[in-house]
């Protein structure tokens, strides 16, 4: 008499990741056997799925089953029934499909101004999963600022661009600028705070509180009625800074109130004199004797930075914003720079109210940066959050380093958009033609 029917070799579990084949195997010690395959009590048979063999092995019948390109609806325990004449044996396994370990949450470029904080998030399909960060192929350890963190399947780096208020007066005072004065207009709603960035710049410069442009907390009319260029210098430094900023008359729903687009785009082309009273519904027209009719490259505009409340973005006129539509894509046609200095960060979000250097991290003002971008039309890096000096009676290196990171910006694209001039018009004028 023979032995009984028995398993050679079982089959054994098996741990793999989506997309794999896989071959379970299992050998009796007799020849002449059937089988017949189960997963979870499920027959199986041959198709695209399953291909079923037969064999001979060393001690008798061997009998596989590969499962092909496996899923995660594969996973389960995987059965062989062998008959041999009236004898039956059984061989289970299981078989466990693990996603393979992918990004779920990418993160995506992000163009930083000095100053900034910037986090980088990236979550993983996986738990238990650990990262290394590298920059420029090398891998990052941690510094005083950049702090790599994990939460969960999500992987987090800190970058605190920590540009101190020091370095950044530095940079501004060591910015040797094609022209001297560039001029950067600012332009905007009524009571958007642009004569307190004019003040906000002059009480950083001065290391203390000043009020040289006037401001109004009503909002009811442009409380700037004339054209105005404002110099600075550094308090306990010889010279004026190499820039000019030009405050305007607020812009209104209506075109008969406040500044006239044509008088915005007159100013950007250099034709309008400094301290110009405007008079709403009525440009500035060729015989007035404020309009420069053969203006010098230090007449005209070299930025445009439209002033927008963060905290009124969403309640803007859609004719205000049609103007400054319109004002924009002269100053395109002329190649002239844009910027937007979002204000009142403070009183679009609470978190930054009491804290500002939440600005970066604060989810409300990200929208808000988002709702200028789609309604205003400029690129997202062109948006510089501030908050200007307005009711406080001390400085904070907070504000002035936001400030001055938008400032930086501005006039570096005032620059570069005066070296392509230079270069296509011959060297600028010397003089200062418009200089205050
Ligand atoms: N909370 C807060 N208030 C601000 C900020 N910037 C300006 N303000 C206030 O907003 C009001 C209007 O500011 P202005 O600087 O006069 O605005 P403007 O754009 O020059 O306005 P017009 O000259 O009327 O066109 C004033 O009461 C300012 O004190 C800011 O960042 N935060
Ligand atoms: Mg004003």
């Amino acid at each position: 008499m023979g032995s009984d029917l028995s398993v050679e070799t079982s089959l054994s579990d098996k741990e793999l990741f989506v997309g794999q084949d896989i071959t379970f195997k299992c050998e009796v010690n007799k020849c002449g056997a059937s089988a017949q395959w189960k997963k979870d009590g499920r027959t199986l048979s041959e198709d695209k799925k399953y291909s079923i063999s037969w064999g001979r092995g060393t001690k008798g019948d061997t009998f596989s089953i590969t499962i092909k390109n496996v899923q995660l609806n594969d996973d389960g325990y995987y059965s062989v029934y062998v008959r041999h004449k009236d004898e039956k044996v059984k061989s289970t396994a299981r078989l466990t499909v693990k996603e393979r370990l992918k990004i779920v949450k990418p993160f995506g470029d992000v163009t930083a101004h000095g100053g900034q904080r910037i986090v980088l998030k990236c979550g993983v399909n996986r738990d238990g999963a650990t990262a290394k960060w590298l920059r420029n192929n090398k891998q990052m350890s941690e510094s005083i600022n950049a702090t790599m963190t994990q939460s969960g399947n999500e992987f987090i780096l800190t970058i605190e661009q920590a540009k101190s208020k020091v370095k950044m007066m530095k940079e501004l005072c060591s910015l040797k600028l094609v022209i001297d004065p560039v001029r950067i207009l600012l332009h905007g709603p009524i009571g958007a705070g642009k004569s307190s960035f004019v003040n906000s710049l002059d009480t950083i410069f001065k290391g203390r509180i000043t009020g040289r442009a006037l401001v109004d907390a009503g909002t009811e009319k442009s409380f700037t009625k004339t054209y105005k260029a404002y110099r600075f210098r550094l308090t306990g430094e010889p010279g004026v800074l190499p820039f000019v900023v030009n405050d305007i008359m607020g812009l209104e729903q209506k075109q008969s109130d406040g500044a006239h687009t044509d008088d915005i785009i007159k100013a950007l082309q250099g034709h309008m004199r400094d301290n110009y009273k405007f008079v709403p519904g009525s440009p500035l027209s060729e015989e007035d004797p404020d309009y420069i009719s053969e203006p010098s490259l230090t007449d005209k505009v070299h930025c445009l930075v439209s002033v927008i409340s963060a905290d009124a973005i969403s309640r803007m006129d859609n004719n205000v914003i049609k103007k400054m539509r319109a004002i924009r894509e002269k100053a395109s046609d002329m190649g002239i720079p844009q910027v937007v200095v979002l204000t009142m960060v403070d009183k679009a979000c609470q978190l930054v109210a009491s804290d500002l250097s939440k600005i970066y991290s604060s989810v409300r003002i990200k929208e808000k940066i988002e709702e200028c971008h789609t309604r205003v039309g400029v690129p997202m890096n062109c948006i510089f959050p501030v908050k200007n000096y307005h009711d406080e009676n001390c400085l904070d290196p907070e504000v002035d380093c936001l400030i001055l990171a938008a400032l930086i910006q501005i006039l570096h694209l005032a620059d570069d958009y005066l070296f392509d001039l230079y270069y296509s018009e011959g060297p600028p004028p010397k003089g200062r033609a418009n200089s205050p």
